[in-house]
């Protein structure tokens, strides 16, 4: 096994000062994290105002999600305490995560997911890594209802969000947008469903901006570590959270009996990091809003068409919520702008191709009839 050189070994490994992690413990990572954030150029110039717009996308971790930050430490978590089982309810990305996870720590994985409303992608994930998926008529809110009751009648642990090492892994993202940046956002815009992301990435950019500044390397990992200048940051990002517009309790101000959005991801009623999710957005002078499906659908096809990053529909609510918020006066001119792009768009193939506009001609298999359909297409 190749122990030294730069060879990226997962979040843990690179944040490990900063997570609540002890030095004997066996790490089981997928190389998570270190994903890119990426300029969104079109996009910013289009919007002019001087500002400057980045996907963080969370797309290219291993399993296509941000859960896999999560997940690295929670199963790490629970083989650790000789756990032989993990459960979850899930929309899809976290079932995909846990299934991964379990797999490579040799435990079992218990995945409940609402019958019929989750997308293609991540059903094969978490199938063909070997968990036991258990469908259950009802949504999200009762698989979580019920994996709550499971964990004190079976011996299984629970690796939802409620679970706290999953925020500790998932703060790592607000870390690498600072680190890349050099400088924290002045806004942060993400999609919001149980409510665990935006709940950890304040987590993440509060604990960045209360580090001490120090003239040399931080001091916690000294020579060994590759990454070894955290960024010393003053300020923290306006936390911008949204929702699905048939699926916003944080909007409606209570929990919601029975949510419903294209964006599966997010079709949450009973979000169970609310305090936290409020206490981010209230202390970044931020907010919370909601989008229509046809505007999550609109902007996931802008930022294929336009940018080239292919996300799925509850990430592209974030950049939906932005744009809109920038034509409404909501954003300073000259910000410095970093929205999370939760999950791969090839996890939905079939909402892709539903709304899909590129053209697919069918055309005889002659050169004649291939230079008309591109002469036609120039
Ligand atoms: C792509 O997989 O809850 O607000 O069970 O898959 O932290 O819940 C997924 C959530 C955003 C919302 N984008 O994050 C699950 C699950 C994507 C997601 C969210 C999810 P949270």
């Amino acid at each position: 096994m190749i122990v030294s050189g730069t060879l990226y070994r997962g979040l843990i490994e690179r944040y490990r000062a900063r997570l609540p992690i002890a030095a004997d413990t066996r790490v089981i990572s997928l190389c998570e994290g270190n994903t890119p954030l990426i300029p969104l150029e079109n996009l910013a110039r289009s919007v002019g105002r001087g500002l400057s717009l980045y996907a963080k996308f969370e797309g290219l971790n291993p399993t296509g999600s941000f859960k896999d930050r999560g997940m690295t430490m929670a199963v790490t978590q629970a083989a650790s305490e000789g756990s032989r089982a993990i459960i979850c309810a899930s929309t899809g990305n976290t079932s995909a995560s846990a299934a991964a996870y379990a797999a490579r720590a040799g435990i079992r994985c218990f995945v409940l997911i609402p019958e019929g409303k989750i997308a293609l992608g991540k059903l094969a994930q978490a199938t063909i890594q070997g968990s036991v998926v258990i469908q259950i008529k009802g949504n999200f809110d009762d698989g979580m209802r019920i994996v709550k009751d499971m964990a004190s009648v079976a011996p299984v642990a629970i690796v939802n969000s409620i679970n706290p090492y999953r925020l500790q892994g998932q703060k790592t993202a607000a870390f690498e947008i600072v680190d890349a940046l050099g400088r924290a956002p002045d806004y942060h815009c993400i999609p919001v469903g149980n409510a665990g992301n935006i709940s950890a990435y304040w987590t993440g950019f509060s604990e960045y901006a209360a580090i001490q500044p120090k003239t040399a390397a931080c001091g916690y990992c000294v020579d060994t570590c590759a990454f070894p200048f955290p960024a010393v940051i003053a300020t923290r990002p306006v936390m911008v959270g949204y929702q699905a517009a048939g699926a916003a309790p944080f909007i409606a101000g209570h929990p919601v009996a029975e949510p419903e959005t294209v964006a599966t991801a997010i079709r949450i009623g009973n979000p169970q990091s609310w305090d936290l999710a409020w206490a981010a957005v209230r202390e970044s002078g931020g907010w919370f809003d909601s989008l229509t499906d046809d505007e999550i659908l609109h902007t996931q096809r802008r930022l294929a068409e336009t940018e080239g990053v292919f996300c799925e529909p509850a990430s592209a609510i974030a950049v939906a919520g932005l744009l809109r918020d920038i034509a409404r006066g909501r954003i300073a001119d000259g910000s410095v702008i970093t929205c999370t792009l939760t999950g791969h768009g090839l996890k939905d193939p079939d909402t892709a191709i539903k709304q899909s506009q590129g053209p697919i001609l069918q055309v005889a298999a002659e050169n004649e009839a291939v230079k008309r359909a591109i002469l036609d297409h120039l």
